[in-house]
């Protein structure tokens, strides 16, 4: 059936009209944009105030201090640890322990459970070599005769530019300094500028606690070259600084510029690690980071800049977000004293702020040319012995970081995400055969860039093989978001099935019911050792489900889907309903009331997976658990607290839980803190916004699941959801106004939110209308690949009707259509079952 061209009302036009080009300017100064963070002072502490910049490889924390500005930086590769580390082992055990697990696991059978201690002495071994991220130092600019109190001060990060600045006036002389960090050319940018001629006067020079190094200046450039005692892995960075004006001098290991109009320094760094197995070692950083800085030398500071823009903005530009949020001109540390999490404007721009700062940080460290991905810090760390080594932590510290990343847009940073855990396989294999006798791949607790896959003896954390699988999480989450069956057949698929072969080799039978159990299973850092702990039990089979479903998808491996598929109907679910309504954490029934454990670990089958939907049984025994944790916790655990209320569809718990980790768990530099500050929680906020507002695990494209009631009226565009679709939505007085989604490819889509229930119209790019299938408040057509589609709400009726067809007529054609279908019904209707997918499609 085909419809009449419909004039589009002209709002609706400028909706569905692409983006605006970003303009090249940035806010002026003083103005409040609401995507800055800005001090009046400078900072002086590295941990809460000094900002934050980086491209992925290279990251720098500025203090914008008068007299002297410190710039600490990273290279991410940077750590000691791993192959040439006197006895790295890389966690096997160092002398074969044949019957170590399965006593354990005889002992679970029979007594029930056994402590954590217990455990670790038969099967742990101590960490050696495991090495930690390390500071590459320090980079400080010296300013002779700056006054002490200078007027105007203001330090700022932009995040629309990724840009950091310094301003002030002193002696009738503004004086300014910007930095980024450019992933085009992999280079750190500083510039030095005044509005009066030759005022530009500073010496450069590096610091850093690694004794075994030489620092030179020759031609305005310092060399910092030298390697790790530990592991004797190489390290250089080097600065190249051009003067416009005034004069330049290299003295031993430092560069002076007097009398400048303005200067420039640009900064590229590497080391020699390399992500192969088993040595880690690649050519020596030399010839690469001398390119680096030679060519951005090469290039006026407006070129690097310019390229810099038009890549970062690519990126963050594509989401946008609107919660009602209006920025008072104070300084981001007083906004955030002075945050409630009530109704005021002031509190939706720290929200709105928190957001894309979730954004900023994901693109500022992992990018495509990262040969890690984003550690417990990202990639800042001033320290030598950073807390947890800021390293790799696989019980729900790297998932989260990667949370947002397809849900906010940001696909390109998840390459050094898959690159990480492919190059686990190999030594996890080894882990795989040597301790557990498995086939497939294997990852404990935590882990290094060198394939520390084995175990260490620290009780409460040393013991946790389902790791490997939940990391697999992500690699077909993203085949979902992208729908990109080249990287499921190539990148995604191998390491999915060998993380599943891994459990098909080492489950084991439960002499109380003959199910098939994770045994020791350890339910992260928390309770006894027991079989079958409901984490172990949702994340096994969420691997098995998906390797399943992406070997059905590519067509292979018969005899394998035939194991899996067995082996999943004795998989105990791990999904039980205990005495107090609550949802087990443990086979038994063990839970306790009062029992506030940072770790929820047993709800993962709500999030990150999707074993349970809102409104079932199971999901109302969720929220007892929930209720019983309560609402603090650490950084990350509040965040993940927003992501778990979000899935309950619970709008107002998921804001009160951003609140309290904006109130309790923030610094002033917007990071999150544990404490100490640990990034996953800027993450798992961000990521948690997001599933307020755009829900897709089940299948269906679920618009404004979880709005607050605070959030009244509002917008966002450009969040993905799974099946390859972009996805803006307006929402005025609590209830959607317009959904717009653009479906990567063709094919049946499928649409709920709580209005569609009531009165609505779907509109193709002409304005033509389109018919689709209603069951309640979902939709499903058959979309069009490249188009946009537009879900008006005619009850909220806030746009003008469309001119040409009369309000009755599509809505009698759809209950012709759907003579079956409920055509009114409640605004928000408690969710039905799980429609069926719109293809064939499974997560875990
Ligand atoms: C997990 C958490 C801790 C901390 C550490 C880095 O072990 O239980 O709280 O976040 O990772």
């Amino acid at each position: 059936m085909t419809h009449p061209p419909l004039r589009l009302p002209t709002d609706l036009a400028a909706v569905l009209a692409p983006p605006a080009q970003a303009t090249a300017e940035p806010a002026p100064q003083g103005a409040p944009d609401n995507l800055t963070l800005w001090y009046d002072r400078p900072a002086t502490d590295w941990e809460t105030q000094a900002l934050p910049i980086g491209n992925g490889p290279l990251g720098a924390k500025i203090f914008g201090g008068v007299a002297t500005e410190q710039l600490q930086f990273n290279e991410k590769t940077l750590w000691t640890g791993g192959p040439g580390s006197p006895g790295y082992d890389f966690g096997n055990w160092k002398t074969p322990r044949p019957d170590a697990i399965v006593e354990v696991q005889r002992q679970i059978d029979r007594d029930g459970r056994m402590t954590p201690e217990a455990v670790a002495a038969k099967l742990g071994q101590p960490k050696t070599g495991f090495g930690a991220y390390q500071t590459f130092g320090d980079l400080y600019l010296d300013f002779a005769g700056t006054p002490q109190n200078p007027a105007s001060y203001r330090r700022e990060l932009s995040l629309r530019d990724a840009v950091a600045r310094v301003t002030y006036a002193a002696d009738g002389v503004t004086y300014s300094r910007e930095y980024f960090a450019g992933h085009p050319g992999n280079v750190i940018v500083g510039r030095l500028s005044a509005d009066r001629g030759g005022k530009v006067s500073f010496t450069l020079r590096h610091t850093s606690p690694h004794a075994d190094k030489t620092v030179t200046a020759a031609n305005g450039r310092l060399i910092i070259r030298g390697a790790l005692p530990d592991n004797k892995m190489r390290f250089e960075a080097q600065v190249q600084v051009l003067n416009q004006g005034g004069t330049r001098t290299d003295d031993g290991d430092r560069v002076t510029v007097t009398g400048a109009d303005s200067a420039m320094f640009v900064l590229s760094a590497g080391t020699d690690y390399a992500g192969d197995y088993p040595a880690y070692r690649g050519p020596d950083p030399h010839a690469k980071v001398t390119a680096a800085v030679d060519a951005a030398a090469g290039k006026s500071h407006d070129q690097l800049k310019q390229a810099h823009l038009a890549d970062y903005r690519n990126l963050f530009d594509r989401v946008k977000l609107d919660i009602g949020q209006s920025t008072p001109a104070v300084p981001t540390d007083r906004l955030l004293r002075a945050y409630t999490g009530g109704d005021s404007a002031d509190d939706r721009a720290l929200e709105a702020l928190m957001f894309a700062y979730g954004r900023y940080l994901l693109i500022s460290s992992s990018r495509e040319n990262d040969l890690l991905p984003a550690n417990l810090q990202g990639v800042w760390n001033n320290s030598t012995s950073p807390p947890w080594s800021a390293d790799y932590h696989v019980n729900i510290n790297l998932q989260m970081n990667y949370w947002l990343a397809e849900q906010t847009n940001l696909d390109e940073t998840t390459g050094p995400y898959a690159r990480y855990i492919a190059a686990m396989v190999a030594p996890g294999t080894k882990t795989a055969q040597e301790i557990y006798g498995a086939r497939g791949w294997v990852v404990g607790n935590e882990t290094n860039p060198f394939g520390f896959t084995g175990l260490h003896d620290w009780a409460t954390s040393f013991w946790f093989p389902e790791a490997a699988a939940w990391t697999t999480q992500q690699l077909y989450d993203r085949y979902r978001f992208t729908s990109d069956v080249t990287y499921l057949r190539d990148t995604a698929y191998p390491v999915i099935k060998g993380a599943a072969e891994f459990w098909l080799d080492f489950l084991h039978t439960d002499p109380r019911d003959g199910t098939l159990v994770v045994s020791p299973g350890y339910s992260p850092e928390h309770g006894d050792f027991s079989a079958g702990a409901s984490m172990s039990q949702q994340i096994v089979r969420g691997v098995l489900t998906n390797a399943l479903a992406a070997a059905k998808k590519l067509g292979v491996d018969e005899g394998f889907q035939a194991e899996v598929t067995a082996t999943l109907a004795r998989l105990d679910p791990g999904i039980r309903v205990g005495s107090w309504g609550q949802l087990q954490e443990w086979k038994s029934d063990w839970d306790s009331k009062t029992d506030d454990h940072r770790h929820v670990s047993h709800l993962y089958a709500l999030h990150p997976g999707n074993q349970i939907t809102a409104g079932a049984p199971e999901a109302e025994a969720a929220k007892v658990s929930l209720t019983a944790r309560g609402d603090g916790g650490t950084g990350w655990s509040k965040a993940w607290k927003i992501n778990f209320w979000a899935r309950l569809l619970d709008g107002d718990h998921a804001l009160k839980m951003l609140s309290e980790q904006i109130k309790t768990s923030t610094l002033d530099n917007l990071w999150d803190t544990h404490p100490p500050f640990q990034i996953d929680g800027n993450f798992g906020a961000t990521s948690g916004v997001a599933e307020m507002l755009v829900q897709s695990q089940h299948d269906y494209v679920h618009v404004l699941p979880a709005l607050p009631s605070a959030w009244k009226s509002g917008s966002f565009s450009g969040l993905r959801a799974r099946g390859d679709v972009t996805v803006d939505a307006t929402w005025k007085d609590g209830a959607a106004d317009t959904i717009i989604v653009r479906p990567g490819k063709t094919g049946p889509i499928m649409v709920k939110s709580g209005f569609i229930a009531d009165r609505y119209r779907v509109y193709d790019e002409q304005g033509h209308e389109v018919g689709p299938h209603r069951d309640g408040d979902t939709l499903t057509w058959n979309a069009r690949a490249g188009k946009a589609y537009t879900i008006r709400n005619e009850a909220a009726a806030t746009l003008p009707a469309p001119p040409s067809v009369g309000l009755g007529e599509p809505l009698q054609r759809v209950q012709a259509a759907e003579a079956n279908a409920e055509v009114t019904g409640p605004r928000c209707r408690r969710p039905a079952a799980a429609p069926a997918p719109p293809s064939a499609r499974a997560g875990g």
